[in-house]
């Protein structure tokens, strides 16, 4: 990405965290940014927020990623001073309970499954094409210490990340002799709804997950992205796993007393 121009940015699951952080830091730096998430009003505000601190462009669209033929029709009708995208951020993505692998619900199955691994794909094949025929492009999959590791009621989404890390790999070959670049960004523990949505808005729950330690914040990760995304056109960031000072593996983390 040439950050002296207008370069158009995609980001999925833009409403909070990560991806809201991401589409900042891309505006910041001139990018033009298409904030696309399931839940419309929050995603507007959220696109308010960053259009107000940045003074850049914003194109808002709701879409759900497991949903195939949505989100090829949101792509489709995208306006043409907006369908040339430069950097797709696949950063739609969650973990749903902490049960054994073997008892998860069928919802948190889905959910898991359809959003991290399918939504991605839904999103890239609307996507990718054009990078190709423009031969111009570059592809940022949100992955995490859950692509590398598995963690004790963690074995579903651990397998989803997995395969996110499988399919940036892989998509990187599917892409080879182009000029499409392809990267994974994976970090471990980040203070998002990541985890009150995991536990489904139980805050008392989340809230011990970052206890007595200082967590990744999602700006931390918006700049890894941001870094990759702004190397030299001859270079290709394949991942860059990244954990906060106080995690050194999935399950090693050091509380403060
Ligand atoms: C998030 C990392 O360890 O909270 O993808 O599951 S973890």
């Amino acid at each position: 990405m040439n950050t002296r121009n207008d370069s158009i940015v995609c980001v999925t699951g833009a409403s909070a965290g990560i991806g809201r952080a991401a589409a900042e830091s891309f505006a910041r730096e001139g990018a033009r940014v298409i904030m696309m998430a399931r839940r419309k009003e929050k995603l507007e505000q959220a696109a308010r927020d960053v259009a107000h601190a940045t003074g850049a462009d914003i194109l808002v669209r709701d879409v759900d990623v497991t949903d195939r033929d949505a989100v090829t029709h949101v792509f489709a009708a995208l306006p043409d001073a907006w369908r040339d995208i430069d950097v797709l951020i696949n950063n739609a993505g969650k973990a749903l309970g902490l049960s054994p692998g073997y008892a998860t619900t069928p919802e948190h199955l889905d959910g898991m499954l359809d959003t991290n691994v399918k939504g991605l794909l839904h999103v890239t094949g609307a996507v990718l094409p054009g990078m190709l025929e423009r031969n111009r492009g570059h592809v940022i999959n949100v992955g995490s210490t859950a692509g590398h590791w598995v963690y004790p009621g963690g074995t579903v989404y651990c397998a989803t990340k997995h395969a996110v890390r499988a399919l940036n790999e892989g998509l990187k070959m599917d892409v080879h002799g182009t000029a499409v670049r392809v990267t994974a960004v994976s970090p471990g523990l980040v203070e998002t709804e990541f985890s009150l949505v995991r536990f489904e808005g139980d805050e008392e729950q989340a809230s011990k997950v970052y206890a007595n330690m200082t967590p990744l914040r999602a700006e931390d990760v918006a700049d890894a992205m941001l870094w990759a995304a702004t190397r030299p056109p001859h270079v290709n960031i394949s991942e860059i796993l990244m954990m906060c000072v106080d995690q050194s593996h999935a399950a090693m983390v050091h509380r403060h007393a």
